[in-house]
């Protein structure tokens, strides 16, 4: 870590954030500020867009058209949060063609949750509850955050997230109080989603080779471990009015620190999964190739218009 005594920008900067100042993208940002922030927006952005992958994989079956129209609206919201994180860490000076080439060619991180299979409805159920759950309590941490331009785009993308996640929660209870089949395929996809969705907020202080970094310049506002407790202690007491079953025999209620304890994380699998060897890492990564391939003439398209008309770009 650099010694801000060496470094007046780094020092002029962290004095800022000290007064509990924002960092704008006009703003002189330290190197590694700016390094950081565009590692974590991207990833952020990208987990966005494959993130529709596992959802849209069900929209051609869901079971009512009213079910049909609440995913195609949530994944088109998707769409659009990646486009709002796109833009956001373009203001950091890195143009979206080279961060889009770098998820595409395997060197940008996406969250690990999207590379497991969505093998039943119940499945989208648990993405809205679960995924959208830990994806709001991690978010509305970062629309806290130092720097305006993530700030912005959380605070909106938080208010869709809500409503994702009550739209997913509503449908798990309507399979929880169903037939006894919906009940057991509500409780298979629970058993499936919870471990890695409890690996989404990130390995424990330990491992987490960034963090000093980030809440040093409150980019982070809490552990990755404080964060994964809120969505335990939440999604622990909605299992019991849900009466699902939390899928882990060390489970337990920690009369003393007044919180919900948990069995041990396999991290071997996550960084096996942010690795590339995850169980769908190489088909999400095929199809957003595929994508972009085909969206081409839409971004040719696009540009020529934009040269002949400038003004609509004013
Ligand atoms: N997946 O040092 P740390 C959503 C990597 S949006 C993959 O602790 P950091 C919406 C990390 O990059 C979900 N990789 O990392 C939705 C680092 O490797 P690197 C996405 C992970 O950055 C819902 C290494 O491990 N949300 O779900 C993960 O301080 C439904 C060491 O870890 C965000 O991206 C992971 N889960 O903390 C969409 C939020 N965790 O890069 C569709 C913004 C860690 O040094 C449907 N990001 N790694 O090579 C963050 O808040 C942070 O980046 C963390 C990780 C908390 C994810």
């Amino acid at each position: 870590m650099t010694d801000p005594a060496a470094d007046p920008v780094l020092q002029a900067f962290e004095a800022r954030l000290a007064k509990g100042e924002k960092a704008e993208p006009k703003d002189r940002l330290p190197e590694r500020y700016r390094r950081q922030l565009v590692r974590m927006m991207s990833q952020h952005a990208h987990s966005e867009i494959v993130g529709m992958l596992p959802e849209a994989n069900w929209i051609t079956r869901a079971p009512s058209l009213r079910r049909k129209i609440g995913l195609l609206a949530k994944v088109q919201d998707e769409a659009g949060h990646g486009l709002y994180l796109y833009s956001a860490a373009e203001t950091l000076g890195v143009p979206r063609d080279e961060l889009i080439d770098q998820l595409l060619t395997g060197k940008a991180k996406y969250s690990n949750i999207f590379n497991y299979p969505t093998l039943t409805w119940a499945d989208i159920g648990m993405i809205g509850w679960l995924v959208d759950g830990a994806a709001i309590i991690n978010q509305s941490m970062l629309a806290k955050c130092s720097y305006g331009p993530y700030v912005r785009a959380m605070i909106r993308i938080c208010k869709e997230e809500s409503f994702h996640m009550r739209q997913g929660y509503e449908m798990v209870t309507a399979l929880a109080r169903g037939t006894p089949a919906q009940q057991a395929m509500a409780q298979e996809a629970l058993n499936r989603w919870w471990p890695p969705t409890l690996m989404m907020f990130g390995p424990p202080e330990e491992q987490s080779t960034n963090s000093e970094e980030l809440v040093r310049w409150k980019v982070k506002l809490k552990s990755n471990d404080e964060l994964r407790q809120t969505f335990v202690d939440q999604t622990v007491v909605q299992a019991q009015v849900l009466g699902l079953r939390i899928p882990d025999p060390d489970l337990r209620y920690d009369e003393d620190t007044k919180h919900w304890t948990i069995g041990p994380i396999d991290w071997q699998e996550f960084f096996a999964v942010i690795g590339g060897n995850g169980p769908c890492n190489r088909d999400r990564l095929r199809a957003r190739r595929e994508a972009h391939e085909d969206g081409a003439w839409v971004r040719a398209a696009a540009a020529a218009h934009a040269a002949k008309n400038p003004q609509v770009n004013a």
